[in-house]
């Protein structure tokens, strides 16, 4: 029976070796693997085997079982992928490939949509990596050593001195380090917090940053940008206003708010943007020289102003990937 069995395996795998395709690989199966194959034969004779050889026995066809099952099936396999990219073989019972037609997302299209704006204000457009180093994001732009923006809870460190950014103005560092004023530029792009993630923020989002960079630049004309900008952008009709604020890179300092009403709801003011005169400080920072240049600069938080005009209330389902959102706009 032992004897059987090793020179069943052998001349199977002598078989099989031969077998080049799908055509010659079922007369192997017919000959070894089918119901009155080689292999079941010997299955149906170990009834004959003397009682003491049984086990033995039984254990080499159970092995010569799955040697041969094994084997066939791997070579099947790979016999049928390369007939499939022979094309020869084709399984009209597939379901066929759905075609969709995608589209931008939201937070996509009001990034094109206030790059437009600026455009036509005349501001190029200037981008940078979400990798930044410890100088650009926080010292150049005038923080403090120990500024609480800093902190480990509120930054991605990704080694002692570098960080994912936690806002744009890194770019308007490296742009203010390479080029000589004039400059007037906007920077959009992605910015990362150490957050806990909620309805209202999450742990990464889009900002768009401005800067104007010249010798004779007022704080009426930055005033006059970002009226044209949200009068382009919400209506000519939008209701805004201005309010002192404070960051460590501009003096003097301001937030613009604009008046919203939600359908059916009261409707009462909403921060857009932070904006400011660049400070003398982070001009000296980057090599220009603050008694011949002034500037000024803003930023804004693209989730929040996207989320205000198409009337989303949770900003987690702007990263969710969730079809049945994205396929409505
Ligand atoms: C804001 C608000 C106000 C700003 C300033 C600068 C730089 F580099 F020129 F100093 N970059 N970005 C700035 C000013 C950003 O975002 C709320």
């Amino acid at each position: 029976m032992l004897d059987r069995i090793e020179s069943t395996r052998k001349s199977f795998d002598e078989d099989l070796s031969k077998v080049t395709d799908l055509a010659s690989l079922e007369e192997l199966r017919i000959k070894y693997l089918s119901r009155k194959g080689l292999i079941t034969q010997i299955v149906d004779s170990l009834k004959d085997v003397p009682k003491e050889e049984k086990p033995k026995a039984g254990k080499a066809v159970n092995e010569l079982k799955n040697h041969t099952n094994n084997s066939f099936e791997a070579l099947k396999l790979k016999l049928e992928s390369e007939a499939v990219n022979k094309e020869e073989f084709i399984d009209l019972s597939l379901p066929g490939v759905e075609k969709t037609i995608g589209s931008k997302h939201i937070i996509t299209q009001t990034l094109d949509e206030i790059k437009n704006i600026f455009k036509g204000l005349g501001f190029s457009v200037y981008e940078g990596p979400e990798l930044e180093s410890d100088y650009n994001n926080f010292t150049a732009l005038n923080f403090a050593e120990d500024h609480p923006a800093r902190d480990m809870q509120d930054t991605f460190f990704v080694a002692d001195k570098f960080l994912l950014r936690t806002h744009t103005s890194p770019v308007q560092i490296r742009l203010m380090t390479s080029k000589q004023p004039p400059l007037r530029a906007i920077m959009p792009g992605k910015v990362y917090r150490n957050e806990a993630v909620s309805a209202k923020s999450y742990c990464l989002f889009h900002q768009v940053e401005g800067l104007y960079v010249d010798t004779d630049v007022t704080f009426a004309e930055l005033k006059g940008t970002l009226v044209a900008f949200v009068k382009q952008f919400f209506g000519q009709d939008v209701k805004y206003r201005f309010r002192p604020s404070f960051f460590p890179f501009t003096e003097p300092s301001a937030e613009m708010d604009i008046w919203w009403e939600p359908k059916g709801k009261e409707g009462r003011w909403m921060e857009i943007l932070g904006c400011g005169m660049v400070d003398p400080n982070v001009l000296k920072n980057v090599g220009i020289d603050p008694e011949k240049y002034v500037g000024y600069a803003f930023g804004m938080g693209i989730e929040r102003t996207a989320m205000r005009k198409y009337g989303i209330d949770d900003i987690r389902i702007l990263f969710d990937n969730d079809k049945r959102f994205l396929t409505q706009f």
